[in-house]
């Protein structure tokens, strides 16, 4: 069993590294910003097919509104923030959208597809800072946890089944005003 999961994760690391696992489009966005992650699934488990996809929204991520897709079930599941953040308008956030489920799909291995979710990232957040979004891939036959996050003291390390990362930026003139 290591040994194959061992030889999936090089014959991914062979591919495109940078297409090769659940992977966000766009890696990088200013705080105090609108962002769309498109999460994108170029391949299933091991050959089966992609029937299920969970993504956890990581804290500072507000005003979440996931994309539509035709044969798939679309579920969010809401929840507390640590904190207050600013919206638009003084609007503040104190709750929202922390899980996005995309279920009841058939995406097959040898297709590829992508998941779409609208988003704020709060200004409040930190620049220089990486978020996660853990992604839960469930297919036919196993699944895939893409949720490995770098620790701090070894930043570059490599990981087995990475969660999508997001550098934030500085916040920029004209951003989320
Ligand atoms: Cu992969």
């Amino acid at each position: 069993m290591i040994i194959r999961s061992l030889l999936v994760a090089s014959l991914c690391l062979m591919a495109t590294p940078a297409f090769a696992h659940v992977t966000l489009e766009q890696r990088e966005a200013p705080v105090g910003s609108f962002y769309k992650a498109v999460l994108r699934v170029p391949h299933g488990c091991e050959k089966s097919a992609t029937v299920r996809l969970r993504v956890q929204i990581p804290e500072g991520v507000i005003s979440v509104k996931p994309m539509v897709k035709p044969g798939w079930t679309l579920e969010v599941k809401r929840g507390a923030y640590a904190r207050a953040y600013s919206y638009l308008h003084g609007a503040k956030f104190s709750e929202g959208v922390r899980e996005v489920v995309w279920s009841g799909g058939n995406l097959p291995d040898a297709f590829y597809d992508e998941f779409v979710i609208s988003a704020f990232i709060a200004g409040e957040l930190t620049a220089g800072e990486t978020l996660y979004f853990p992604v839960m891939q469930e297919c036919e036959k196993g699944a895939h946890h893409w949720v490995a996050v770098p620790s701090a003291d070894r930043p570059g390390e490599k990981l087995g089944d990475p969660a999508p990362g997001l550098k934030l930026l500085q916040k920029s003139k004209g951003h989320g005003e």
